[in-house]
């Protein structure tokens, strides 16, 4: 068992034997109920008739029996599949059973009830997942990886985290944890022993300090990509009323999300949908129109519009390409320099009236897509352009993203500073004691990324996360 840091109350935790539904709740095609620990197979013998007629002690591990599940009067609750996965080869690497039975919310209940009587608790929140990285079976970025494979929402995220879940970052971390291990006993030799502290190669060190930054630092841009591809980036669809923002949203989307009308001011607040742009997600914003306000709540939303624009990294600008440039546009294409941008020149399908040559002048033709969201032509063309400018903004996605939550990221940051503090400023021999504390430091950083070395609380508020019977 590798050492977790588990507190006396962790140990204690431990000896129970848990029991919850696994699947989600509410009624399905079946349902599974999941046991781990110590009395699993006690629990699941007095629960449990297999139809041949063996005995429970009988099955072995990973394989599936059919049978009933009886309750103590010896009524029929349900039938059912039964699994054993039995120590160490099992998700907690204690014995586990799984029960597959009728996903009815009423039969699940009462197994999880007879289980209890028979001695389980039911689990907390992770719990399954916690004991899984207790118990040495994964470390805590893994276990972290758990609950975002269950958040995923694009498939490439969903890849992203399986890799982490299959130990993506493991190579990375324990080689700079094996470095700054070696140069610290190098260290801490020359402070022990001051007549050979001579002999020290601060040269060599150096250069396995920066090796290890530029491989952190490298790390810490695949995390931003990750990122990118795991949480996504925000795009507003802003412009003046009736360019046509709300068409747009509905023509990328591929569906009536919102309401497009004639009436100018018919998108009074944003909305939010959430695109996949070759694995990319992008939460698109369809804002209310900018103009001369008419009332207080168009004011308010007209504000909000603003204040998207503000927060997207990627804001769509949608010009009436049937119309001459007013005021307002103008106004908008001043402001929308300030980030990524693209122009989007709508309404294709209708003779031009703007002033296209302008556009391309001021702007490039790069900047202009133009398109009709009536007829769906330029759509492909748009999304095509937007994909760009994401991997011109946050690099080319080259499928080595991985994915570190802020806590695993600030982790990273620390180390890197750290790291780059030691390179330029402590290495010598008169600067050995800090040197030894800087890097003591970085150490305890990593082993909290890993979670070889973590405080209850923390532990507690990740797994807190996690739903129950994961
Ligand atoms: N011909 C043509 N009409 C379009 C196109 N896109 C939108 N329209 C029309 O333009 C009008 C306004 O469209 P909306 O999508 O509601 O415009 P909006 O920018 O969301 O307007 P507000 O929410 O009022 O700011 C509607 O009558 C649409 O049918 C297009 O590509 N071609
Ligand atoms: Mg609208």
């Amino acid at each position: 068992m590798e050492e977790n840091g588990q507190g006396p109350g962790e140990k204690e935790m431990l000896k129970d034997t848990i029991c919850a539904i696994s699947t989600p709740q509410g009624t399905g095609g079946i349902g599974i109920i999941r046991i781990s620990g110590g009395l699993t197979r006690r629990i699941v013998s007095m629960v449990f008739r297999p139809a041949s007629g063996k005995k429970v002690e009988g099955i072995s591990t990973h394989t599936v029996t059919y049978g009933r599940i009886i309750d103590d009067q010896n009524r029929i609750v349900d039938e059912v599949l039964l699994t054993f996965m039995l120590a160490p080869r099992s998700y907690t690497r204690e014995d586990m059973a799984e029960i597959g039975c009728h996903g009815g919310i009423v039969p699940m209940r009462e197994i999880v009830g007879l289980c209890v009587s028979h001695g389980a608790r039911i689990a907390l929140p992770g719990e399954f997942t916690r004991r899984a990285f207790i118990n040495g079976r994964i470390d805590l970025l893994q276990a972290e990886s758990v609950l975002e494979i269950i958040n995923s929402r694009t498939e490439r995220s969903l890849y992203m985290s399986q890799k982490k879940l299959r130990g993506g970052h493991k190579h990375i971390l324990e080689k700079t944890r094996r470095r700054l291990v070696k140069i610290l006993s190098f260290i801490e030799a020359g402070i022990d022993f001051p007549e050979d502290a001579g002999t020290v190669n601060f040269a060599g060190i150096k250069k396995d300090i920066e090796n290890t930054v530029s491989e952190l630092e490298s790390f810490m841009k695949r995390a931003s990509r990750g990122r990118v591809l795991y949480s996504g980036i925000n795009s507003a669809i802003i412009g003046r009323t009736n360019a046509g923002k709300s068409s747009l949203l509905n023509a990328l989307l591929g569906e009536d999300r919102a309401i497009v009308t004639e009436v100018a001011g018919t998108t009074r607040d944003s909305l939010q949908e959430t695109l996949n742009i070759r694995g990319i997600p992008v939460n698109i914003i369809d804002t209310a129109g900018i103009r001369k306000t008419r009332g207080r709540l168009e004011e308010m939303g007209i504000k909000k519009s603003l204040q998207w624009m503000e927060k997207a990294e990627i804001n769509l600008l949608v010009l009436d390409g049937s119309k001459k440039l007013n005021s307002h546009d103008r106004r908008l294409l001043e402001k929308v320099k300030e980030k990524l941008f693209l122009l989007v020149v709508n309404k294709a399908d209708l003779p031009v009236k703007i002033e296209m040559q302008n556009l391309v002048d001021s702007f490039g033709k790069e900047k202009i897509v133009t398109l009709s969201a009536r007829t769906g032509k330029g759509i492909e063309a748009l999304e095509e352009r937007m994909y760009s400018l994401i991997t011109l903004g946050y690099g080319k996605m080259e499928n080595d993203e991985i994915f570190l939550n802020v806590r695993q990221e600030d982790k990273v940051r620390k180390t890197l500073e750290t790291l780059r503090i030691v390179r330029e400023e402590s290495l010598g021999q008169e600067y050995m004691e800090i040197c030894a504390e800087q890097l003591k430091e970085c150490l305890r950083e990593i082993d909290e990324l890993t979670g070889r070395n973590l405080d209850e609380d923390v532990l507690e508020t990740i797994f807190s996360k996690f739903c129950i019977g994961k």
